[in-house]
């Protein structure tokens, strides 16, 4: 669709979904008949106020809801681990469109209905699951709804049933990964694999690299949050630099994550969602707290929908070490960047002397493991010195044997700040 024609299309979604937004009680305070009116142009919408997860919050559980509940056929949850969760209400007609979603996601990527698709991601209140597995239905591909976790168990099901497609945490691929020489399989050369779609969590562009290397496959990128609907708001094309965010069904304005101010394309600033099809809850102009930017360039792919830098981090996971900001992102990339070095870590930060100091404990990569630890420490000095010059801190480095850290239920929990004494989830 060319551009004119993709924004005509959205400014008369738009439209449907004000007048949507306006029957659910936290809406119809602010959708009043003349600020509707006064939305001539999609660019209007910037009279509207932001919303993010205090206000979903505090009008918990039905405020947002613009549909009776018998119109509503299923509720998802946020991944949020702290306070009262964040709900989402669909209706049939919302399912029909996520589903659109993500078999368009995954079609552009390549999965044709001749693949084995084996969704391992949690089912259940996380739409990580459930999303992707309508999709891939809806492509024709033939689903093994194998869930998280029981690494023996996946693999047994990669090599039975030749899957082709994966869809993974990308903290949890490389964990999968350390299982493979003790069932004596080698995934590039015994299994069929191809594709793997992972999302739902940062990661950094080397570990993906590292991703592709071991199973022998090509990663996809996939963004998407709750809120909007789950996985298949934002994909990745063949040409996989930058993620096509689907802007026939969602609005986005990068902003000033302090001021508000919306950016130009091209600026670095925290990325605002409004839904363009939803009814059982439409969110306009939603504050996703990601860190990223809209590619100014057209895709060579020829794809119209602008796209998505890789996600920099959350505005509010942002560590400050010692006066310094820091993404958690910025010490997966260091870490990365010393070769053979596994990508399992955990990074533990403290106070010692009134100084932050940090300490990474990092599983070693089993093919580079010999079975002890002693002769490592010209790697272990590598990833001080890597980080270091990353971050100008000097952290404390604890190697590990693969698989010591125990798996996170769901996403990574890779930060455990001990000043707070509290978890962060990427
Ligand atoms: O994580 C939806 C999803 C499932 C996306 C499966 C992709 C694949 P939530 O649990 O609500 O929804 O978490 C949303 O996760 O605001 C980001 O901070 C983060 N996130 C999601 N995808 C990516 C990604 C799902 N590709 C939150 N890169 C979002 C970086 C991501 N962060």
């Amino acid at each position: 669709m060319d551009r004119p024609a993709l924004e005509k299309l959205q400014f008369e979604r738009l439209q449907k979904t004000l007048a949507q937004a306006a029957k659910s009680p936290y809406y119809s305070q602010i959708l009043t008949k003349k600020v509707i009116s006064s939305i001539r142009s999609v660019k209007d919408i910037q009279i509207l106020p932001f919303v993010a997860k205090p206000e979903l919050r505090e009008n918990f559980p039905y405020g947002f809801l613009a549909e009776p509940l018998s119109e509503i056929v299923r509720l998802h949850s946020s991944s949020g681990t702290t306070g009262t969760p964040t709900v989402v209400f669909h209706t049939r007609e919302d399912l029909a469109h996520w589903t659109d979603l993500t078999a368009r996601s995954m079609y552009m990527a390549g999965l044709r209905k001749e693949d084995v698709f084996q969704n391992i991601m949690g089912y259940g209140l996380f739409t990580g699951g459930l999303g992707f597995h309508y999709g891939a239905e809806k492509v024709g591909a033939m689903v093994l709804p194998t869930a998280a976790g029981n690494s023996r168990r996946q693999i047994w099901f990669m090599n039975t049933f030749r899957t082709t497609a994966v869809h993974i945490l990308p903290s949890y691929a490389m964990r999968l990964y350390s299982f493979f020489p003790e069932v004596g399989i080698d995934p590039k050369k015994d299994l069929a694999l191809k594709i793997f779609f992972i999302g739902a969590e940062h990661h950094s562009e080397a570990l993906r690299q590292q991703i592709q290397e071991a199973f022998g496959v090509k990663a996809f990128n996939s963004y998407g949050l709750s809120e909007m609907c789950g996985p298949g708001i934002a994909f990745e094309c063949p040409c996989r630099s930058g993620m096509h965010l689907w802007e026939d069904e969602y609005l986005m304005e990068i902003i000033h994550p302090e001021t508000g101010e919306v950016l130009p394309d091209g600026s670095e600033g925290e990325l605002v969602l409004t839904s363009l099809c939803r009814t059982g809850m439409p969110l306009l102009r939603y504050r996703t707290h990601d860190l990223t930017k809209i590619i100014p360039e057209p895709c060579p792919c020829g794809r119209t929908h602008r796209r998505l830098a890789r996600m920099r981090g959350r505005s509010d996971d942002m560590l400050i070490l010692n006066g310094v900001n820091i993404f958690p992102l910025q010490i997966e990339c260091a870490i990365m960047s010393v070769p053979n070095i596994g990508s399992n870590y955990v990074v533990e930060i403290d106070k010692e002397d009134f100084l932050d100091r940090i300490h990474i404990k990092l599983e070693v990569n089993p093919e580079t493991f010999t079975g002890s630890l002693e002769n490592m420490e010209n790697l272990r000095r590598e990833v001080v010195e890597a980080v270091r010059i990353e971050l100008g801190l000097t952290p404390k480095v604890i190697l590990l044997e693969p698989n010591s850290i125990p798996p996170w239920e769901g996403k990574a929990k890779r930060i455990v700040d001990l000043r707070k004494n509290e978890y962060k989830t990427e």
